[in-house]
């Protein structure tokens, strides 16, 4: 298969309601859409990464250069033969593995429709529903925090993920644990703390926590390994794994019992399936994160989130919880179990509204002719 085109273009998406995180509080998405082109067929990919460098390095405005002077042109005019290969095209770029997954993304997706199957078969999935969770951001007051926690326990999410960062941890912990003893609770720390720490860590271990998500530093796995040894709760990384010689090094110094994997930062479906493989032979679990994706990040990530590996409650759930109108139809849907159904459409299984696309761009380019 020859890439013929790319087009490149960046929307604006307000958030339903403003998301806060350790690093900074999100309103309004800028992301940028990636459609590629071949024998009359098309596909589509989200870039996934944040406004600004703070979750990782790369931000729309660099991602945007990345795309437009580097990872399209690399891409444009060469020809694949199977999906595992597209990565490669781009694979002289160091880092930056968000850009280079939004096109790794539509590419798979192309393929999928090219064959005429769902992407989830094509990636080998075999759930036929996945179990979601919901992420919750930080909250002004724990009052406001349990009444969100409500709203969604009643709609059905499976697991709570709090975010947390120091001044907003083991007391609000224990404000939700004394409410609801008995859900699914995790907490997510963005990379909030050091091993200075270390004590106020130690003590989440009262609340049952089914994990503790990035505690320490982004890039890190050696002080991991050091808190996991000196606490009971499961650490799960997101931030520090960014392929699978990541995960495989993190696992073997015992610095996390429990992977998050974001198909944007390991760089797409190819090395997101590598660690889901080398996780599930081992009995490491996973689960599918988020990063406030719109419609086609959302169907990508439920897609990848069908293989039998992912085995806890992901970060993925339903449209409405972002936007007051998705640009997939019909939006992602959750069920009253706290569900959702895989889509037995080709390619990423959901329709683009395109029209809704055009009005929401403010930059665009084509890469090819
Ligand atoms: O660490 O999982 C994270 C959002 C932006 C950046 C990082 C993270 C998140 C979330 C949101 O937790 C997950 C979602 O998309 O619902
Ligand atoms: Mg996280």
């Amino acid at each position: 298969m020859k890439i013929e085109r790319i087009e490149l273009r960046e929307i604006r998406l307000p958030l339903v309601a403003p998301f806060e995180t350790s690093f900074g509080v999100t309103t309004q998405r800028r992301i940028i859409l990636v459609k590629v082109f071949s024998e009359g067929l098309t596909g589509w990919g989200e870039c996934t990464c944040n406004e600004g460098p703070f979750y990782n390095h790369e931000g729309t405005d660099t991602a945007w250069i990345v795309l437009r002077d580097f990872a399209g042109p690399y891409t444009v005019g060469q020809e694949i033969a199977a999906p595992e290969e597209a990565i490669q095209l781009t694979s002289r770029i160091r880092g930056n593995k968000m850009a280079r997954a939004a096109i790794e993304t539509a590419i798979w997706d192309l393929w999928a429709k090219r064959r005429g199957m769902p992407l989830w078969q094509l990636l080998g999935g075999t759930q036929e529903e996945i179990p979601c969770g919901v992420s919750l951001g930080l909250q002004e007051t724990d009052a406001a925090l349990l009444k969100k926690i409500e709203t969604e326990l009643s709609a059905g999410y499976q697991r709570i993920k709090l975010k947390i960062k120091p001044g907003r941890d083991y007391e609000m912990v224990k404000a939700v644990r004394r409410e609801h003893p008995g859900i699914k609770l995790t907490v997510d720390a963005n990379s909030a703390y050091t091993l200075n720490d270390i004590e106020m860590l130690r003590r989440l271990d009262e609340f049952d926590l089914m994990l503790i998500e990035q505690p320490l530093a982004y890039d890190d796995i050696i002080d991991h390994a050091e808190l996991q040894r000196q606490i009971a709760s499961p650490i799960c990384l997101d931030e520090s794994i960014l392929s699978v010689d990541d995960a495989r090094k993190a696992l073997s110094l015992g610095a996390c019992r429990i992977i998050n994997i974001k198909l944007g930062r390991v760089a797409g479906h190819t090395e997101a399936r590598k660690i889901e493989t080398y996780c599930r032979e081992r009995n490491v679990p996973v689960w599918c994160g988020g990063m406030l994706e719109a419609g086609i990040g959302r169907a990508h990530n439920i897609a990848m989130a069908t293989q039998a590996g992912f085995v806890l409650p992901g970060d993925v759930s339903a449209s409405k919880r972002y936007w007051t109108e998705d640009i997939i139809v019909p939006p992602v849907e959750v069920t009253p179990r706290g569900t959702i159904f895989r889509s037995d459409a080709p390619g990423i299984g959901y329709e683009i509204n395109e029209a809704r696309i055009e009005q929401l761009t403010v930059r665009r380019e084509t890469i090819g002719d």
